[in-house]
């Protein structure tokens, strides 16, 4: 059982220097341990910023700050929290964080402020999981998903799919109950029907997974092709910064390089690669070795093609190559500010199965067109399949999609049971799990270990 009758405190903004910083408690404590800081505080205004000035236990001034007392349970965490506002240097903040301790409090563990409002009700377990994400987001669309999450997206979503379950359950129940009330075929018929309506329902959000990944870790993009096609440049251009180094001289890029960037708001970790092409020199035969592991890890593959001249064997092995890697591809054809000797259709009869339209981007490195349509389409078209739009509700956590897909399985066996003329207790026995692994989803049904692997991937204060 999780007991949280002590009082926590950690500093809630990042180490080191910075305009201010601040230092929050939570738990029946901390109010007496404000009022040993800033004896003149008033504790009857709660919920109120106040100027204070605070001192160490022997009277010597320490820092004047803001304080502010919000009275359980009106607080983020549903206890007594102060937080208090002081000038951002690192010695000021851990002198105050030291005499929180001496006075009574202890270290927080990492998102014990969160799990404290988890088990308080304020929030759900999906809500406490979107605050981590929220702090974690790298880009704009992380931190918008993470906010609906915040605001109990994903638990409207699977509110109606569990009230819908515990009826079908209760129904069944009571013919268990009521020997007399044996369900008949027409019965069991509808309630299949019902039960496959939630399954459906459950993999349309399990199938946004796919997607939710790529959202939330971001996707490994290498960019390849012969020498001289423009990918330093191509690289540079989707960093913009001038950070590879480019020249008109075939066999400039001799190692790989990685950068992290956001294409159309998904993280991406992208790889420059040395140019392929038969070499004796060793140096760059190694360079690329190292083109052709960064292919074979990538997630998507860029293959880059110098639109200004004739297609050649190089190319058109390459492009052979990049069929042959599981990872999926596009072909981006460079310099299109140049005249053009290489047209879609040029690549698409090389595999007319394998290449379509969709693999396609026309670009300069150089003038930037075509880039901001690649942007916008580069992610969506290889990993956003089989939901429809942006603003749907996705599964972005590991921990979700193992759970709806065990959920899933359960109802599956739950509708075959039933379907296959086995007692109505068999069938109940798996909607009862499936019901189960819903809650975990929310924590309405959590064990406690999973709830502390859970906050321990949160930063302290949080
Ligand atoms: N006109 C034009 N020139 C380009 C474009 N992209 C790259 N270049 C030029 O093409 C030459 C080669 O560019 P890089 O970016 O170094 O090519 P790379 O594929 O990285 O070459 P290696 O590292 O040698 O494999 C340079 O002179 C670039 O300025 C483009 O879109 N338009
Ligand atoms: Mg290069």
């Amino acid at each position: 059982m999780l007991l949280f009758d002590d009082t926590i405190a950690a500093i809630s903004t990042p180490l080191g220097r910075g305009g201010i910083g601040v230092i929050r408690l939570s738990g029946p404590d901390s109010i007496k341990i404000l009022v040993k800081l800033a004896p003149k505080v008033n504790t009857q205004a709660t919920q109120k910023a106040q100027l204070v000035d605070i001192y160490d236990p022997k009277g010597n001034f320490l820092d004047q700050g803001i304080a502010i007392y919000f009275q359980k349970p009106k607080s983020y965490t549903g206890q007594d929290v102060v937080e208090i506002s002081c000038h951002g240097s690192p010695f000021i903040l851990s002198k105050i964080l030291e005499l929180c301790f001496q006075l009574g409090a202890r270290s927080a563990t990492p998102g014990e402020f969160t799990m404290r409002a988890f088990i308080s009700g304020r929030i759900d377990l999906t809500q406490a999981e979107a605050v981590r994400d929220l702090i974690d987001a790298q880009t704009e669309y992380q931190t918008r998903l993470a906010s609906r999450q915040l605001k109990g997206e994903l638990s409207r979503y699977l509110q109606p799919i569990k009230t819908a379950l515990l009826e079908i359950i209760v129904h069944l129940e009571s013919a268990v109950e009521f020997v007399e009330e044996n369900l008949n075929t027409d019965s069991i018929e509808t309630l299949a029907k019902h039960l496959a309506e939630l399954v459906k329902r459950l993999k349309r959000l399990a199938d946004s997974y796919q997607f939710g990944r790529v959202v939330r870790s971001g996707v490994k993009l290498a960019i390849v092709g012969r020498p001289n096609v423009g990918k330093s440049s191509f690289f540079n251009t989707l960093l913009q910064k001038d950070r590879a180094i480019v020249t008109e001289i075939p066999g400039t890029t001799r190692d790989s390089l990685m950068e992290q960037a956001s294409i159309g708001g998904i993280p991406v970790h992208l790889i420059d690669t040395a140019g392929i092409r038969q070499t004796s020199d060793i140096v760059e035969k190694m360079g690329i070795e190292r083109s052709y592991n960064a292919m074979v890890d990538a997630d998507l593959v860029l293959q880059l093609i110098d639109g200004s001249e004739e297609l050649d064997s190089e190319d058109i092995n390459l492009l052979i190559k990049c069929i042959d890697n599981p990872a999926p591809f596009a072909l981006i054809i460079n310099k299109a500010d140049l005249e053009q000797k290489v047209k879609s259709q040029d690549l698409i009869k090389q595999n007319p199965e394998k290449i379509t339209e969709k693999n396609i981007f026309i670009v300069s490195a150089k003038t930037c067109q075509g880039i901001d349509e690649l942007q916008k389409n580069l992610i969506s078209n290889f990993f956003q399949k089989d939901f429809s739009s942006q603003e749907d509700t996705l599964i972005l956590d590991a921990r979700h999609f193992s759970l709806i897909s065990d959920t899933i399985q359960e109802l599956d066996e739950g509708v075959s049971r039933l379907k296959e003329g086995y007692s109505e207790e068999v069938a109940l026995c798996h909607l009862h799990l499936a019901l189960k692994k819903l809650g975990e989803i929310t924590g309405e049904t959590t064990i406690e270990d999973i709830l502390g692997q859970i906050f321990a991937t949160f930063c302290i204060g949080k």
